[in-house]
């Protein structure tokens, strides 16, 4: 294998290192062929661990020079490994290491590289190693001190961790005038969180004074002429900043907070100590070049990480099997920050059904295929391949079912116990549920703490059975709920999962009823938390007069999945009166998800007969008519369920049959309430001068579905008026929300003016980057009509603009393709899945962590029905036997084939 022997790491096996890092000094003379890195360390013995050699971890490095206490010194290599094996046995080790990279050949963006002829570096998980060699593991924690040195033309900005503490001019070089900068981190930190970054660079500053009284410079630091874009990313700064303060009385800890942007970036962004590196995606931001998810997405990427400031790096984890322990609660974090920010509960209400949306249609099919693994994995073969929506969103779910267990007050004090207990420490998932727990002896977190982690240990998503039955005699309502969970890889059966199900009744004219459960002397109030721990579980409602509709798992109280025989009628109670929106959204989406299911297994066919009913549709003419249900919660209501969770559903999928009918009941949509889709254009096509909030964003996103609809309406009755209303908003918009909304009812619809809106739309922003990744992405994922997406994405690739070693537009095109376009996808020649398999082996040779990810778009091909199975299976295989495999895609092709 292409990086020595794969093998298995496990959490079983952890040991605490033989050594400890005190000290690194870091000199660094950055050349883009060839940098030289002074790595002077001081060490010591690990007392708690048996006498063994030093072994340092290093990849592609040229090794020039060892000193031990200022000697020279005898060592070894062992595969990737430096092995000293005749370190003095007592007292400070003092050790110098010299080597050389190069940063200008480094495609896989980890370690020091170069974009757009600046420095940056990536170092999570293991990029460190990558730079110098090191105890390349997360619970050695170190105070860095970092001198960089460079051309001063070229590099002017030279930026590390924490504080600045000298900066003057070097002796010239070959070419010209050179200089330094000598920055020191006051906090101690394991080296992944190191960061530097040198070039050419400017910032947007903003002075704050925290509530605490002191004193903090922020800056966002982009390449000239993005400096217009940084306004919103510095806000979200600010608010989060406010936010931590407030929420749980975290303050920023340094003088300085840096965010900077590359355009070349593996995810979304990094939370390396002070020096946060992002993505351009997650920080560049005008209202002409970024639409309203954009924005939504720099505030929550902007929050996060610097959630991490606590959340991660003054508490970080022991080893990377606590992965979650960081994302799954920083994730936690940042929804709630965007929560909080969004004010309403209808606001908060539209980013909760969002999460789940992301949680369900990503998380669930992991959770059911074969990289399924728990929060807290038991082994992997590549970290990197761990950074799943399980280890970030399923984790941040534990979280959230932790506070709705102990309370939001309960969970703020078990947060302070965390720091209390572990600032400055590598901790685990088990400490910080205790710490949550202890905060909180008489909840029932404590009470069912060993059961609760099951969370961490078991994967899979439960599945909770509801049923319930009312008697007029005895005015009693029984509700049964029971749970199960699948096997998943490596676990074949499951105890039971402390489940929080919230829960209310309301009666069919949309009243919810006081609970009191049979022994209770009073009713109390008509909301609450019941929780789930045994296999089954039967609860009596007294007083009950007259049969309830059960709104079961409020506000997705739990990451399971509910199955419950409910009725159209009780449906229709649910989506026309529930109180808790997320319910009152969730009932519209079993109703649309009811009739797809119904229709694909009967052996009708689209265009022979109607697969959505006169009930369904007048519900969804309600929904969109209403007088007091805000625009964004409409637009989330009229979305039917994706292709994705509708194949989650069946046992075997054929793609293009959920495709057609999902497909043929957006047409009926679009047609039967195509008055309704005017209407709803005419109301809300002015939102007002552009503002990112959320009201105004409500009011596009309807837009945007109205001009969507009233465009695949228009195929069918030859309509031309609204097809040129839509081109004409494309022409005119005030805003790229309004624009690419546009632009996407066009494409989206097949009409015949896509093809100039999408020229003109290339010309107008050939020069932005960002605007660019949309334009591919929207052809890469537009409906195929006829089998023409993927020549259009062949032909793309071969675009002067396309570039597959810039992960973005890398992602915007081949992605948005094999990951977001099952329709197209999924064809009966196979040719989509030859196109991802030599898409696969081609990114692997440059970058095998993106290789990976689209490695994983195969993963549920064994519920694939014929010939799409063999097909699928056949592309994997075909991946699997390529010899120079990375261990990332080999670790992801490997499992998908495995029994
Ligand atoms: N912690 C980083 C992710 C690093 C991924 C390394 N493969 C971003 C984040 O979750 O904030
Ligand atoms: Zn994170």
């Amino acid at each position: 294998m292409r990086e020595g022997q794969a093998s298995v790491i496990r959490r079983e096996d952890y040991t605490a290192p033989a050594f400890w890092i005190d000290t690194v000094d870091l000199t660094f003379d950055l050349d883009p062929a060839k940098t030289r890195v002074l790595n002077k360390m001081t060490l010591r013995r690990n007392p708690d661990v048996a006498a063994q050699p030093l072994r340092l971890d290093g990849e592609e490095l040229n090794l020039a020079r060892v000193l031990v206490n200022g000697q020279g010194t005898s060592f070894k290599m062992d595969g990737n490994q430096l092995v000293l094996e005749n370190l003095p046995a007592e007292g400070p080790i003092e050790l110098e290491i010299f080597t050389t990279c190069n940063p200008a050949k480094n495609t896989k963006l980890m370690g020091l590289y170069v974009s757009n002829e600046s420095f940056f570096t990536q170092c999570e998980a293991e990029g460190f190693r990558r730079i110098t060699y090191f105890l390349d593991r997360p619970d050695v924690m170190a105070s860095y001190s970092v001198t960089l040195r460079a051309d001063k033309a070229k590099y002017p900005v030279l930026l590390s961790n924490g504080n600045l503490v000298e900066q003057g001019a070097l002796e010239d070089g070959p070419n010209g005038p050179r200089h330094f900068a000598k920055w020191v981190d006051p906090h101690k930190k394991p080296c992944y969180l190191f960061a530097l970054v040198a070039g050419q660079l400017v910032a947007r500053e903003q002075r704050i004074t925290s509530r605490a009284g002191r004193e903090h410079l922020l800056q966002v630091y982009v390449r000239p002429g993005d400096l217009d874009k940084t306004e919103h990313a510095m806000n979200s700064l600010m608010a989060s900043v406010a936010w931590d303060e407030a929420r749980f009385g975290l303050s920023l800890d340094l003088e300085r907070f840096m965010i900077v942007a590359t355009s070349d970036f593996n995810m979304g962004a990094m939370e390396n100590k002070g020096l946060n590196i992002f993505n351009t995606k997650y920080v560049l931001a005008n209202q002409a070049t970024a639409t309203d998810a954009d924005y939504a997405n720099i505030e929550s990427v902007v929050g996060h990480e610097y959630f991490h400031n606590w959340t991660g790096n003054r508490v970080t984890c022991r080893d990377w099997f606590q992965l979650s322990l960081k994302e799954g609660l920083t994730v936690f974090r940042d929804q709630e920050f965007s929560q909080d920010l969004a004010g309403d509960l209808s606001a908060r209400a539209v980013k909760r059904i969002e999460d789940v949306r992301v949680l369900r249609t990503a998380q669930f099919p992991e959770d059911a295929g074969p990289m399924a693994h728990p929060v807290r994995p038991d082994s992997y073969i590549e970290i990197n391949n761990f950074y799943t929506v399980t280890i970030y969103e399923k984790g941040a779910e534990v979280v959230r079912m932790t506070q709705t267990l102990v309370g939001r007050d309960g969970f703020a004090k078990g947060m302070a116990r965390y720091f209390e207990r572990h600032d400055g420490q590598a901790v685990t998932c088990d400490d910080f549920a205790s710490a949550i727990a202890d905060a909180n002896p008489d909840s029932d977190l404590a009470r069912l703490l060993p059961q609760f982690k099951r969370w961490y240990s078991q994967a899979g998503t439960p599945r909770v059975q509801a049923s319930g039955s009312y008697d007029a005699g005895s005015r009693s309502y029984t509700l049964t709920l029971s749970q199960s969970c699948a096997p998943t890889p490596g676990q074949a059966s499951k105890e039971p999962f402390v489940i929080p199900v919230n829960l209310g009744l309301i009666t069919v004219d949309g009243r919810s009823l006081p609970l009191q459960l049979e022994g209770e002397a009073e009713a109390g109030p008509s909301s609450r938390t019941i929780v789930l721990t045994e296999a089954s579980l039967t609860l009596r409602f007294v007083n009950i007069e007259t049969e309830p509709v059960p709104s079961l798992l409020r506000g997705f109280s739990a990451p399971v999945v509910l199955a419950c025989d409910y009725t159209d009628a009780q449906l229709l109670t649910l989506l026309a009166h529930d109180t808790d929106p997320f319910n009152r959204w969730e009932a519209g989406q079993r109703l649309g998800l009811k009739r797809a299911l119904h229709f694909i297994n009967s052996p009708a066919q689209p265009g022979e007969a109607k697969v959505l009913d006169a009930a369904y549709i007048e519900a969804m003419r309600q929904v969109l008519r209403h007088p007091t249900l805000d625009a964004a919660f409409k637009e989330l209501v009229l979305t039917l369920p994706a292709e994705t969770y509708i194949a989650e559903q069946l046992d075997v999928v054929d793609p293009q049959r959920v495709h057609a009918v999902r497909e043929a009941m957006r047409e009926q949509l679009a047609l039967e309430l195509l008055h309704d889709w005017q209407w709803a254009y005419e109301t809300h096509h002015d939102s007002g001068g552009y503002r990112p909030d959320p009201v105004s964003t409500g009011r596009r996103s309807l837009t945007g579905m109205a001009l969507t609809m009233l465009c695949l309406a228009a195929r069918d009755t030859g309509d031309v008026v609204w097809p040129g209303k839509t081109y004409q908003r494309f022409k005119d918009a005030g805003n790229m929300t309004d624009r690419f909304n546009a632009l996407n009812a066009l494409v989206n619809s097949g009409h015949e003016l896509a093809a100039p809106a999408l020229e003109r739309f290339h010309a107008q922003f050939k020069g932005e980057a960002l605007v660019l990744d949309k334009w591919f992405a929207l052809q890469a994922g537009t409906c195929d009509r006829g089998g023409q997406v993927l020549p259009a994405v062949r032909q793309l690739m071969a675009h002067p603009d396309f570039n597959l070693r810039n992960p973005n537009r890398a992602r915007s095109l081949i992605f948005s393709y094999c990951s977001a376009n099952p329709g197209a996808f999924h064809r009966p020649d196979a040719a989509g899945y030859v196109f991802w398999s030599e898409r696969v082996m081609e990114l692997d040779a440059i970058n095998p962590q993106v290789a990976a990810r689209l490695a994983r778009a195969l993963d549920r091909w064994k519920k694939l029905a014929e010939p799409y199975r063999s097909a699928a299976r056949e592309a994997i295989a075909r991946v699997a036997a390529k010899p120079d495999l990375s261990n990332d895609v080999r670790e992801v092709v490997s499992h998908a084939l495995a029994d």
